[in-house]
């Protein structure tokens, strides 16, 4: 029905693929399914970083949890957790950001799996499977 559609859910959903855009591409380096490229990485790294420092948090707020929606119903009864968890994202991504600019592989390879875990943390908790 067309009055249960949540315009914020199309908000949280453009960030969530720009978030994976442009992390993809960096896992896929640091697993050598990709060829590495500094130049490349960084400029992912960049704007990894750049979408950490918006306050995606909006988009799940009070109220943003109508419709048909993968986002689950915890999300908005544990809004602390869910915030928290947002922000260890934003933390992990801030620190590949420092990572890639150093452009030490081992400490780019550290930095991408600690952003993968927190990715995948509040996926499990958070967003249903199907
Ligand atoms: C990605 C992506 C995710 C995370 C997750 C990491 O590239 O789209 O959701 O990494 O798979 O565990």
């Amino acid at each position: 029905h067309l009055n249960d559609k949540e315009p914020m859910q199309s908000y949280r959903q453009s960030y969530f693929t720009l978030v994976a855009m442009n992390f993809g591409p960096i896992g896929s380096m640091v697993k050598g399914e990709m060829p590495w490229d500094d130049a490349r990485l960084k400029l992912f790294a960049n704007d990894l970083a750049t979408l950490g420092s918006m306050d995606v948090s909006r988009a799940f707020g009070p109220g943003t949890d109508k419709g048909t929606t993968r986002a689950k119903p915890e999300i908005w009864s544990n809004q602390e957790d869910f915030r928290a968890k947002l922000e260890d994202m934003q933390g992990a991504v801030a620190a590949l950001q420092v990572a890639a600019e150093s452009g030490d592989r081992k400490a780019i390879a550290e930095a991408t799996g600690v952003a993968g875990k927190s990715c995948k943390s509040c996926h499990d908790e958070y967003k249903s499977k199907d």
